[in-house]
């Protein structure tokens, strides 16, 4: 692996910060939103499930990357692959109430 892969990563999670610190700012509350994505990876063992997900306006970015859950317990029903929905808030990078939700149905 080049150096450069292996700065991607830590990109990512900068330009999180960045962006939660910005969102968080205008707004001292905390505001919910909805994250829906597809689950890349689960790690039970740290608590984390890689999502793929769209831009969560107010909130972040369309990216893939790894996020802590509120119950690492609720890990165990998801696997790679699984579509899921959860709440985030503010200034806030924990998926909330993590849910697996049925596939999106195609467009006819
Ligand atoms: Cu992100």
């Amino acid at each position: 692996m080049n150096i450069q892969k292996k700065m991607i990563p830590a990109v990512l999670a900068l330009l999180c910060l960045t962006t939660l610190q910005v969102y968080g700012q205008a707004s001292a509350k905390k505001k919910e939103y909805t994250l829906v994505g597809k689950v890349e990876a689960v790690s039970i063992s740290t608590g984390k499930v890689t999502v793929n997900h769209g831009k969560v306006d107010g909130w972040m970015d369309a990216m893939t990357m790894a996020y802590p859950v509120d119950k690492p317990e609720s890990l165990k029903n998801v696997k790679a692959g699984d579509r899921i929905k959860a709440s985030v808030f503010n200034g806030d990078m924990m998926l909330h109430n993590l849910k697996v939700i049925p596939p999106e149905k195609p467009k006819k």
